[in-house]
């Protein structure tokens, strides 16, 4: 398992939240400390009541750790703790209560779809590392808007949604910008990239995200999923169109120098390990 850093990162996103300081060796629960003083902060956004947020505890007690009527509040890495009537980070502290950005207590479920296509010379042969000597892999990356830095085309599940569904939907919104296309385009876009999307993919992670908008209560998990178009005659004709969260789309190597929102750099590690590709 990741020990989680970004969640533990100074300055709270999108506020001037300072989070209380943990160091290494007091992120697990179970080292007592009882100085410990996280921040209380969920943003005004989230306490605004939109319909992806849970309302705060004290008139409402989700049921933690099951299928909550339509809401997935089961986590991926087994049963978590709840104290208080507040669940618990699996992971440990982060140095901040109550929700941050996110909507729900507890586990909020993403997937992350990667995209992916070897990258070819002009004369249509694949690209080697000079030091690998193994062959590069591309993946669709987007440019976050939140906080500008590249990531996987990801996005929430929504209560219900199957997580292909998530996968593909999430992929049209962000690199072909799908929400903005007309019924007509829309069809177009969809039948260029079912075919890639119709094959089961392959599962790089699944579980706990190492987000800077964690907290004490509330944590991101994902299915990342890899589908590769191998010829490169797919989805590599696909004109990409940033759209919703992204602020930018475009082919990236995957090349372990690259930083990346997230844990995703270790999402792409295992795709490239599994395909025999330069990391
Ligand atoms: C990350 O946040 C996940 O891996 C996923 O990429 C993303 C989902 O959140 P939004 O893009 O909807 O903000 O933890
Ligand atoms: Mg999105
Ligand atoms: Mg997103």
């Amino acid at each position: 398992t990741i020990r989680h850093s970004k969640a533990r990162g100074r300055v709270y996103p999108g506020s001037d939240v300072l989070r209380f300081p943990v160091p290494d060796d007091m992120v697990n629960w179970d080292a007592p400390w009882p100085e410990y003083g996280p921040v209380l902060h969920t943003a005004p956004s989230v306490l605004a009541k939109p319909v992806w947020a849970d309302p705060e505890i004290g008139s409402f007690s989700p049921i933690f750790n099951c299928l909550d009527g339509s809401v997935d509040r089961r986590s991926h890495e087994g049963d978590y703790r709840v104290e208080d009537g507040r669940p618990l980070n699996p992971h440990g502290r982060t140095g901040l209560n109550g929700r941050g950005l996110l909507g729900r207590w507890g586990p909020n479920h993403a997937a992350d779809p990667i995209v992916t296509r070897w990258k070819r010379n002009s004369e249509g042969q694949r690209v080697h590392h000079p030091v690998s000597a193994l062959p590069i892999l591309q993946f669709i990356s987007i440019m976050r808007k939140d906080c500008g830095e590249w990531a996987i085309p990801g996005g929430m599940v929504d209560p219900g949604e199957r997580v292909s569904v998530t996968l593909q939907r999430e992929f049209s919104e962000e690199a072909l910008n799908s929400l903005e296309a007309s019924a007509r385009e829309k069809e177009q876009l969809q039948q260029h990239i079912s075919q890639l999307f119709s094959s089961p993919g392959l599962q790089v992670y699944i579980g706990y995200v190492d987000d800077p908008r964690n907290t004490d209560n509330a944590w991101m998990e994902t299915v990342a999923v890899n589908f590769h178009d191998e010829p490169g005659t797919s989805v590599s004709l696909l004109p990409l169109h940033p759209g919703d969260d992204a602020g930018l789309v475009s082919w990236m190597d995957v090349d372990s120098a690259q930083r990346l929102y997230a844990s995703h750099s270790h999402f792409l590690e295992t795709v490239a390990k599994n395909r025999h590709a330069h990391w």
